[in-house]
């Protein structure tokens, strides 16, 4: 009997083909009122699939012998962990912790299932709690300009798949995306485009502050990304004085030769897609104290743990320079109260803060010392989750889903196909590095091609739910979910909950798309 079918793959489950739960309109979810955003949480995600719309009951209200719905959180597991039982007479959620219970919620919304005449949740019992503690998603919104909206929808889409960390990359060449009380020229002068000569924009802080909240509501923490040295072209449209010129590399102009664009300019804005050439001035005190100010101020008006600091890329730099910078912003941002966080490359610099952690940004089998950078992470300070593992031939988002899609870009190894997404293991990525010094799995997504919301989704979706898969489920070869075949099984089963939930996903070849002919047409209710 197959299992049903969830995304990631759960801890443990078993099922032993005993009768289902039977949802209907008038059925109950019991839960306390401290936890109504669980349950409203479950409310949606039902409606949404299905048209019904579950009553909610506190637990002293409702009889003992009713099939319910229960919600609970018990605090005596690991961290973001649950259960879930579900049998003829009821569903029982138990979540370790607020984030546990989300969890579980997540996990029965990819259950319920169209039966003859209704809908129903299948018998099963899941014990599941993540491998990983940082689960991660970035979105690129300096590319191209992505709206509250549109970071509330890849929010919705994310956490449900398990992801806790929303890394926002706020700041690149092509433009400035958050406004800053203490520098507000940045925004004025340098967030007006995107790549492609497409209009810009930006952020207000009020829109950051609702940005965070809302990924708060659903578990995730947002890590703000500010690239640095390099990747500050749009530094120089509003404070020339602080830039370096622009290094004109053998890459930039292949770039322009085979994308089109402009060279850059200092002072222009710049709509390429080219990487490497700009810098802030590294001996110049101007340039620390704009960073005191920009820094500071981003730490201010984020909650979370980290502050991205890029590291990324600096080309131009020579690696005295890179070193000295890196090492002094680093200890800036940890001064501001932050882990600070960056590209592999950083891990070379010698005066690195001890507490950087690293995000590797090589192949599955990495290539020209990347992993060696990785390691200097790991080789200063405590020992303890210092590595993001974001290997760009497998989880890179960004990357072209087949050769024929005028999304996505091919520099790591080509198209990356949703198998070869799935393929590789955190553990085996960079060698020398304990298991306990993986903080854990982040899929990236650029968006030098990806303009819209459906852009995002089509890019993203199946890959990100590898990429959750990796950062979620039991090491491969730990539990015998943990094959592409049943992986491809799964998602495909995801289809109509994805449909329902309006994802453009990309239905691509392998994968057993599941087909719900006009699924829940006769369900009880219409
Ligand atoms: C590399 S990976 C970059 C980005 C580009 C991306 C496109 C990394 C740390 N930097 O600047 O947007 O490739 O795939």
């Amino acid at each position: 009997m197959a299992l049903p079918s969830v995304v990631p793959a759960p801890a443990s489950i078993e099922a032993d083909g005993s009768a289902p739960f039977a949802l209907a309109s008038g059925t109950p979810i019991v839960a306390a009122a401290e936890i109504a955003d669980a349950t409203e949480a479950l409310q949606s995600l039902i409606e949404t699939r299905t048209g019904l719309r579950l009553d909610t009951r506190e637990p002293a209200d409702s009889a003992a012998d009713a099939r319910a719905i229960v919600l609970e959180i018990a605090g005596d597991g690991a961290a973001e962990s649950y259960r879930l039982d579900v049998t003829e007479a009821s569903v029982i959620v138990n979540g370790t912790d607020a984030a546990g219970l989300f969890y579980g919620v997540q996990t029965l919304g990819q259950l319920v299932e169209p039966a003859p005449g209704g809908w129903q949740i299948p018998a099963v019992r899941i014990v599941d709690a993540p491998r990983f503690a940082y689960r991660g998603v970035m979105l690129d919104v300096a590319r191209h300009f992505h709206d509250v909206a549109t970071v509330k929808a890849y929010i919705d889409r994310t956490s449900a798949l398990k992801f806790n960390h929303l890394h926002l990359h706020l700041t690149d060449d092509q433009g400035w995306r958050l406004q800053l009380d203490s520098r507000p020229l940045l925004t004025e002068k340098a967030s007006a485009t995107s790549v492609g000569g497409d209009p810009g924009g930006f952020s207000t802080q009020d829109d950051y502050r609702e940005i965070i909240d809302y990924a708060g509501a659903r578990h995730m923490t947002v890590v703000p990304e500010i690239d640095l040295p390099g990747h500050t072209h749009a530094v120089s449209l509003a404070y020339p004085e602080l830039s370096e010129e622009p290094v004109l590399s053998d890459h930039i102009r292949e770039i322009v030769r085979d994308y089109g664009g402009e060279l850059p300019v200092n002072g222009v804005p710049y709509d390429g897609m080219a990487v490497g050439f700009s810098s802030l001035k590294i001996r110049d005190e101007a340039t620390y104290e704009f960073l005191a100010d920009v820094l500071g101020e981003v730490a201010r008006l984020t909650p979370g743990p980290y502050l991205h600091i890029g590291g990324d890329e600096a080309l131009g730099t020579s690696a005295e320079d890179y070193d000295y910078f890196i090492g002094r912003v680093s200890r800036l941002a940890a001064s501001l109260g932050k882990a600070p966080v960056a590209w592999h490359e950083a891990g070379t610099a010698t005066d690195l803060e001890p507490t950087t952690v690293g995000q590797f940004w090589g192949y599955v089998e990495p290539i020209d010392g990347m992993d060696a950078k990785a390691r200097g992470f790991t080789a200063v300070g405590s020992d303890q989750g210092k590595l993001i593992l974001s290997p760009a031939d497998a989880i890179y988002l960004d990357m072209k889903f087949d050769a024929d899609s005028p999304l996505g870009l091919t520099w790591a190894r080509g198209v990356t196909t949703a198998r070869r997404a799935y393929e590789w293991d955190p553990a085996e990525v960079v060698d020398g590095v304990a298991d306990e010094q993986l903080l854990g799995v982040e899929a990236p997504l650029w968006t030098e091609t990806a303009r819209t919301l459906a852009d995002i989704d089509a890019l993203a979706f199946p890959r990100a739910a590898a990429a959750a898969e990796a950062a979620w489920s039991p090491a491969a070869g730990a539990s015998e979910l943990r094959t592409w075949e049943s992986f491809a099984a799964r998602v495909g089963a995801l289809a109509p909950l994805w449909t329902s939930q309006g994802i453009g996903f990309t239905p691509l070849d392998g994968i057993p798309w599941a087909v719900e002919v006009a699924a829940g047409a006769d369900r009880g209710d219409a």
